[in-house]
This record gives structure tokens, sequence and C-alpha cells, in this order.
């Protein structure tokens, strides 16, 4: 099988129909997700057929669920985390039936994916998400409000920012005082020693997404950083069904983090390869940035080159664009936008193409 190119879908809330998705060339598969389930919730089959259902009507694969999110009990190691992954596997099951091969899922402790502004203007008329390091120094609370305050005033709900959770920050921060990195990395294998029979058994492979950004913050650890934690998470549970959602735009916020040379180690535990461009500034802030090699830091080229001198066979999406052409706060989820996303898929398709070509000449 060759790479698989797909595109994420909010479901139908989503501005974004998917009969536009249907004109970008090459996509086979939409990512998508229960996005009103809360974290620890089985999926039900007749929710999931639903959804499918589009999918599948407007000629797409539902191969990718992104994210089937942990609750925090097993993040944190809590005796009722047992009935969570209970809950957990059954999902798993229900969703083998419609085809799914890959979970996206996170373990970051009580925050998930961290911006500071989320239409950066980035001098061209567009925007992007920014990351402003010194605004993250101090107070959780000011970053939550600032993330709700949007979520509030456009109606939207980020995953992993659900009104619900976030309402409780303190008490989420007092849960998580006792663990440590170490626990946190224990409660990760204990969480995934138990799903990996259901995977074997159902044929779904689990994709841990890395954290964003990939450093501590908030005195909170984080797990999945760079390629010496890659290299332990890959083998703490050395089984082909434990893999990764390599995200190339949540390691390159760190610039030391070298994005290809991951690929080239671990092409074929990579299940799901989020491809997004990022730009630093001396300061420490980073934006994001359009998909083409030059506008970024990240090597996005040297990383597609990686994916395809490893034969890779995985499921690979444009992971945030920039907000372009009239998307603004009120019409446009942040990062998901459609025009720079297939733009990006358009520049990736473009030096595969390629590349192809150059293979079959040699
Ligand atoms: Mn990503």
């Amino acid at each position: 099988m060759p790479m698989q190119m797909s595109f994420r879908w909010y479901g139908e809330g989503d501005s974004i129909k998917l009969s536009d998705i249907r004109q970008i060339p090459g996509v086979s598969t939409i990512v998508w997700a229960l996005h009103d389930k809360m974290p620890g919730e089985i999926w039900q089959p007749e929710e999931i057929a639903e959804v499918v259902g589009q999918i599948k009507a407007a000629g797409f694969r539902a191969d990718v669920v992104e994210s089937v999110n942990v609750h925090d009990d097993i993040k944190i190691g809590l005796p009722s985390r047992d009935q969570y992954i209970e809950n957990y596997k059954q999902t798993i099951r229900n969703l083998a039936p419609f085809g799914v091969k890959v979970i996206c899922y996170n373990f970051m402790p009580v925050f998930d994916w961290t911006r500071t502004d989320l239409f950066h203007p980035l001098g061209d008329g567009s925007t992007a998400m920014f990351y402003q390091k010194d605004m993250i120094r101090d107070n959780p609370k000011d970053m939550a409000d600032y993330v709700m305050s949007f979520s509030e005033k456009y109606h939207m709900n980020f995953p992993g920012w659900e009104p619900e959770r976030i309402a409780k920050l303190d008490e989420l921060f007092e849960a998580y005082k006792d663990v440590s990195k170490e626990k946190l990395w224990e409660n990760l294998r204990y969480f995934l020693e138990k799903l990996m029979p259901v995977c074997h058994e159902c044929d779904i492979k689990m994709a841990v997404h890395m954290d964003d950004p990939p450093w501590d913050i908030f005195g909170l650890p984080r797990l999945l950083v760079d390629a010496e934690s890659i290299d332990r998470f890959l083998q703490m549970v050395d089984d082909p069904y434990n893999c990764l959602t390599l995200c190339s735009g949540s390691l390159g916020a760190n610039p030391k983090n070298h994005v290809a040379d991951i690929v080239r180690a671990h092409c074929d535990r990579i299940a799901f390869a989020h491809i997004r461009n990022i730009k630093h500034f001396e300061n420490g802030d980073f934006s994001e940035a359009s998909h083409r090699d030059c506008d970024g830091d990240t090597g996005i080229i040297d990383i597609l080159r990686a994916y395809h001198d490893g034969g890779f066979e995985g499921y690979i999406r444009p992971d945030h664009g920039r907000h372009i052409w009239g998307e603004k706060p009120g019409n446009v989820r942040p990062g998901y936008g459609l025009y720079d996303r297939a733009m990006g898929i358009m520049y990736m398709l473009g030096a595969w193409d390629l590349m192809d070509q150059i293979d079959a000449n040699k």
C-alpha cells in the first residue's frame, strides 16, 4: 500500500464540507472523531456509524480517528483507571468493524496543544498560530482564559480544551501534583500494555501524538519531546501496534530536534504523519508557517524524503495551516482552514510524485 493522504474533518459542525475536501487531489481518508464525547466515555456503534456513513457516502475511507482522548485518571494513575481502560478497549472494539486502522491520542497532562495567539498576523495578510515564550512563564489560567474566550465567542470547542475540564483547572493541577515524569511514563506503559491485545485482535494501531510544545509547561511533565524519549517510548512497549503520530510541527518547535532523522530511525513504527512547518525567532517565540520548506525551519523536504526513502505506507496529513483568503476568527477553526491545508497537500504530493519519478528512472 502506498502512503495515504488524509485530511482532518470536524464533522457536521465543520465549516468545511466533505464535498470541498473531495476537490483536493489525492485525499483518500478522512481523519475524524466524535467530538462531543468526553474522555473516558465509550463510543457507541450507532454514533460511529452516523459519522462514518457521512464520510463513506462522500467517497472517502474513515481509517484514522483523531483523537480518542485519554481520561485524566489513566494519566494520573488512579484506581479508577482500570474502568476507563476497559471503556477505551470497548471503543477500540466498536471502531474496528468500520475499517478504522489507526487511533491517534496524546498523553499530555492537563493541557493539550498550547499557543498564545491563535490568529497572529504574518505580514502578508494571512494569520497563523503563534507561541510567545514569555507569556507561558507564569499563570496557566491566563492562557486557559485566552483560549476559552475564543471558545465562547465563536461557539467552538477545541479538543483537549473542553470547558468542563478547564473549569476544574485548580482541581486538575492538584490531582497531577504527585505525578512525576517517571510516574507518567509508568502510567503510559500500564495503559498501553492493557490495550495491546485488543489492538492485535482488532488490527488497530495506537499512535501517540508528540507533546506540543515539546517541553514541560507550568511545571507539568511532558514525555514525547525528542529522539531520546521517542526511542524510550517505542522500546517500553515494543509492539508493532504501539506506534507514533509523528508530528513535525510539535517536535519542530524545539530547534534542536531533527525530525527527518527520527523518521529515518522509526519509519516502520510511524502509523500517522503530521506535516507542519515552524518558523523560529531568536527570542524563543515561534510561528506556524506554510508547508513550503523555505518558509520555516522544520526541514519539510528532508522529512518527506525520509518518509519516501523509508517506503512509508502509513497515513499522512497536512497538520495546521495558515488562515488565508478571508478565513478569520468566527469562520475558521484555528489552524484548520481549507485553503492552506489544501496547498500543503499539493506541495507534499508534488514532492512525492517527483521522488517516485526519480526512483523509477534510477
Ligand atoms: Mn500534530
